[in-house]
């Protein structure tokens, strides 16, 4: 396990959830917005690996805006810290509470609600709690296009999205989570409602206070509605599953797309052979493409809001080219969706097999992208350097530089004392990431993961900053103490 201690109780707040509290939080929320039976409270006290379990008072899970401010009132007025939740799929023990049990959870699980679709403004508002693929689904049917997707997408929520600034496998072309807002509202930790609700392509007004909540990972307030920006729906996709001969191959592959027809890149995302072999072990009905084993390989996505945007016909020319000059060693095109979204699964299934192979290490890092060879090779080395049959599987978004530099357990070694070495081999691979000009976090954020190692990169003015931020936004301490800035 990574060491994460939680920080000296001076810095986690200390108030006590007293029966009168319980009584009045009750009142306000009733049965359904109150959870304190052990069965009904296990599922969001657990991280989803298995990896932290907390344990709490009560889930309160508000059903509008105001309930949530009111709630967090109640809850700060008695000193009481508090643990935003939304899907609860965070890769960095962000979502769930202490084991210490002194923090409630407040899940945005029930403000679900799409509240309106604008396709002139091309913006939809929603509640925190929609959940990403109803969140998609909702701007199809309306002939749009929200284009944030991720693995989690059937569970994840738009909240819990905004708040770790999610990526993923369309940042490449329409940015992160960050991009994709234009308005938020948010319950700050006293329980006041700061309405930042607006559509506004441009809004220059002083700080832009939305952009302070999305990616805090909870720790300055609840985000419970945002307005999101939405794009023409694509008319026309296509998709290549590509064997490449090396990392640089890839690297070079991409570069011709870009080239080619950067408008229209979608997607460009990196796999090992190891990864697959994982899928293909563990994941039913998943199949390879090709005939042949290869080393490296990479899913491309094309995409139009045209209908005859000639995608198959860019598509075939680079990997025409590429393949005559040995970077492409094979490829699939998908031939109809069904094809699509099985080669999807290929690459949106490596979390799930890995976590069915056995106990895995994850390191969500990014260099520039120029660096992606340098990063694989010069990790690799060092993770095998400390422990030996460490099994690297590398995999993800190497159009933005951003690739989960997992490992798996050696073959038949013991799971625990496998992740007793996890500050080691991550400190390696930070090594290599930090002398490549990288960061440690470059998607899922630093939860309770990574505080340590944020108080060690950004020491200086701008950890002082962030410090700074967050007493004065949350003086006492309250919301999500603990995670993403250590105080002390
Ligand atoms: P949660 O896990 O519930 O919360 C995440 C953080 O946000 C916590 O700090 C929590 O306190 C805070 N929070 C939640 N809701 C609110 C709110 N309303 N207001 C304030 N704070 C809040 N991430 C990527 O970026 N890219 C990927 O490609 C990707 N793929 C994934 C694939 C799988 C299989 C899994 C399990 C995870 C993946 N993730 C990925 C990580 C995770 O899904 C994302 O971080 C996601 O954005 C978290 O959303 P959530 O609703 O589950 O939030
Ligand atoms: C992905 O890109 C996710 O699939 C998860 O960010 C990565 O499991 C992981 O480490
Ligand atoms: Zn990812």
């Amino acid at each position: 396990m990574p060491d994460t201690t939680p920080p000296a109780a001076s810095s986690i707040a200390r108030g006590g959830f007293t029966p009168a509290l319980a009584e009045r939080l009750h009142a306000l929320l009733g049965d359904k917005g109150m959870l304190t039976d052990p069965g009904d409270m296990a599922g969001y006290l657990r991280e989803w690996r298995g990896l932290w379990t907390g344990r709490s008072p009560a889930i309160l899970r508000p059903a509008t805006t105001e309930e949530c401010a009111e709630a967090v009132r109640l809850c700060a007025e008695a000193g009481v810290a508090m643990v935003p939740q939304a899907g609860n799929t965070s890769m960095v023990g962000a979502s769930v509470p202490h084991e210490a049990g002194e923090e409630v959870v407040i899940s945005v699980s029930r403000m679900n609600r799409i509240l309106e679709l604008d396709p002139v403004d091309m913006t939809m508002t929603v509640e925190a709690g929609a959940v990403l693929a109803t969140v998609q689904q909702a701007a199809l049917e309306a002939d749009c296009f929200f284009p944030l997707s991720l693995g989690a997408e059937g569970t994840a929520q738009i909240g819990g999205n905004i708040s770790t600034n999610a990526g993923g496998n369309t940042t490449l072309r329409y940015g992160n989570a960050r991009d994709l807002v234009l308005g938020l509202e948010v319950v700050l930790p006293d329980g006041r409602v700061l309405d930042m609700l607006r559509r506004l392509r441009k809004d220059n007004t002083g700080y832009c206070l939305r952009h302070l909540f999305i990616g805090a990972e909870g720790t300055l307030g609840i985000i419970t509605k945002a307005v999101l920006k939405l794009f023409p729906r694509p008319r026309e996709t296509e998709l290549a599953f590509v064997a490449v001969e090396s990392v640089e191959a890839a690297l070079a592959l991409l570069n011709r797309f870009q080239r080619h027809d950067g408008a229209s890149l979608s997607a460009f995302e990196y796999m090992m052979r190891f990864g697959l072999d994982l899928v293909f072990r563990h994941i039913p009905g998943a199949v390879d493409p090709l005939s042949a084993r290869h080393e490296h390989y990479c899913l491309v996505e094309l995409s139009s809001p045209r209908p005859q945007a000639q995608l198959r016909a860019s598509m075939e020319a680079v990997l025409e080219a590429a393949l005559e000059e040995g970077l492409v060693r094979d490829a699939v095109i998908a031939e109809s969706d069904a094809q699509r979204a099985a080669l999807w699964r290929l690459r949106e299934e490596h979390s799930e097999a890995q976590k069915r192979e056995g106990a895995s290490i994850k390191n969500d890092v990014s260099v520039p992208v120029s660096r992606v060879p340098a990063l694989l090779a010069e990790a690799s080395a060092a993770c095998r350097a400390i422990v030996p049959g460490i099994r690297v599987c590398a995999f993800g978004h190497v159009g933005d530089g951003n690739i989960h530099f997992n490992l798996a357990v050696p073959e038949g070694a013991d799971d625990a004392a496998f992740l007793r070495r996890w500050d080691d081999v991550a400190a390696a691979v930070n090594g290599v990431v930090r002398r490549l000009g990288g960061s440690f976090s470059a998607e899922h954020g630093v939860g309770r993961l990574k505080t340590k190692t944020l108080a060690a990169w950004r020491e200086g003015p701008e950890l002082d900053v962030m410090r700074a931020i967050k007493r004065s936004v949350d003086p006492a301490n309250l919301m999500n103490p603990g995670k993403v800035v250590p105080l002390a």
